[in-house]
């Protein structure tokens, strides 16, 4: 696949890969149609069940594609799994194509769309307060802002609304989409609007359909209901209490604080360079994407959610109430979850943000958590290698005719 392709299938794949009604298989019940609520039946075990004993993580298969997705265009990878308080770390190629100097475990950098998890957790700790209830309107606590009075706060963490995906429009073209946002500092205002310049995808409630904006109300909402910034509840309510000294939202600067990796560019055209992208405002992303982290402060923040150390046992299981995605993956409220081909399945979120690809998850309970970063993007033959490596961290040696298949 031609890097040009990567662009179109990502955005198509944004389209394609979302509009899923669920299956009627678990026991949950939708909240909108009452009907049963999840992707497949169930492998792992659910809420409640003791977590099943995992394979030990295969290392060597790990690094293996860490190298292969530099083969592949990346200019390094990095990934590390914390597996009850035993550490391994695999890194391949630099995180900075000028200096050449190694990708580091340690390196931070932009993590995209886990910044959603966060933003979640943040709005179900409000809910846990009684700030606000998931099946309410979103328009009785921000009046007038969106389209529909039928899109309520479960709808846009489940990203059920409807509301068009603004990125869509601002990304057609990669490169110059970025550059014309890269300085630029938007209100959350400001992006919701080019959202609801187009009609809804769907009817509220009805399908998943994966939307930027959906996070960016998410933003709003908590602003609205703390009187404070994004950043402080960030702050407050997870960063310091997990002691995250890797973890910082910066939003409207620029640079990455401290040790980071560089990120780079895919262009469409596959003949030309790679592009720095590591300097931007991440304004088009905000509480949508644009947190700065570490695989040691995903590991722990995944650890902790899953752990129930985050959000009371009502919340997280409404998190966890899971609507298909697409094939082996479920969505629950600024959750995903991932089904291996071992049979494990596991809970975090991807994220892209020009030049970073994350791939963040946890097992069930948190016990084993794993974070994988290419510092590159736009490139769909290294985001196929990084989703390999899931299976390497959770399912160990099982799956080694499917890495040998992979190279
Ligand atoms: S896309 C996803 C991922 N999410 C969504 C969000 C995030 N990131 C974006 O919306 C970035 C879009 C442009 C990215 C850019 C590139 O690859 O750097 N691509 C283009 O410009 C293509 N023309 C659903 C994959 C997620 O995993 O949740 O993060």
């Amino acid at each position: 696949m031609t890097p040009r392709t990567v662009c179109r299938s990502l955005v198509l794949g944004s389209l394609t890969l979302t509009l899923v009604a669920g299956p009627a298989q678990a026991a949950q019940r939708h909240p909108d149609t009452g009907r049963p609520d999840t992707a497949r039946p169930a492998l792992a075990p659910r809420s409640g069940a003791a977590p099943a004993r995992l394979p030990a993580p295969d290392t060597a298969a790990l690094s293996s594609l860490l190298r292969k997705a530099v083969q592949q265009g990346a200019p390094g990878a990095l990934a590390r799994i914390d597996d009850h308080g035993t550490v391994h770390r695999a890194t391949a190629g630099v995180d900075d194509r000028a200096t050449r100097t190694a990708m580091d475990a340690a390196d931070r950098f932009r993590i995209g769309s886990v910044t959603k998890t966060f933003t979640a957790v943040v709005l179900l700790q409000l809910a846990a307060e009684g700030k606000v209830k998931l099946d309410t309107s979103v328009d009785r606590y921000l009046p007038g802002l969106l389209p529909d009075a039928r899109i309520t706060v479960r709808h846009v963490l489940s990203h059920r609304s409807g509301l068009y995906d603004y990125t869509h429009d601002l990304f057609a073209r990669t490169v110059p989409g970025f550059e014309a946002v890269r300085n630029k500092v938007f209100t959350y205002r400001q992006l919701v609007a080019q959202s609801v310049k187009h009609p809804l995808t769907h009817k509220p409630g009805a399908v998943y359909a994966y939307s930027n904006t959906n996070f960016v109300v998410a933003g709003l909402l908590v602003e609205k209901l703390t009187g404070h910034p994004v950043r402080t509840e960030y702050q407050n309510r997870i960063i310091k209490p997990l002691r995250l000294t890797d973890t910082f939202y910066v939003h409207p600067a620029t640079a990455i604080p401290g040790r980071h990796t560089h990120g780079y560019l895919t262009p469409d055209d596959a003949r030309s360079p790679l592009v720095d992208a590591t300097d931007q405002t991440a304004s088009w992303a905000q509480s949508a994407g644009a947190l700065i982290s570490s695989a040691r402060d995903l590991n722990a923040f995944l650890s902790a959610l899953l752990g129930g150390r985050l959000l009371p046992a009502g919340q997280l299981a409404q998190m966890e109430r899971w609507l298909s995605s697409g094939a082996q993956q479920a969505y629950g409220l600024g959750l995903r979850r991932r089904d291996l081909s071992c049979g494990v399945s596991v809970y975090g979120h991807t994220g892209i943000v020009q030049g970073f690809s994350t791939y963040a998850f946890t097992s069930k309970g948190g016990q084993r958590s794993f974070t994988a970063l290419a510092n590159t993007s736009n490139n769909g033959a290294t985001d196929r290698t990084m989703l390999a490596t899931l299976d390497s961290a959770f399912c160990g040696k099982h799956v080694k005719s499917r890495v040998a298949a992979a190279r």
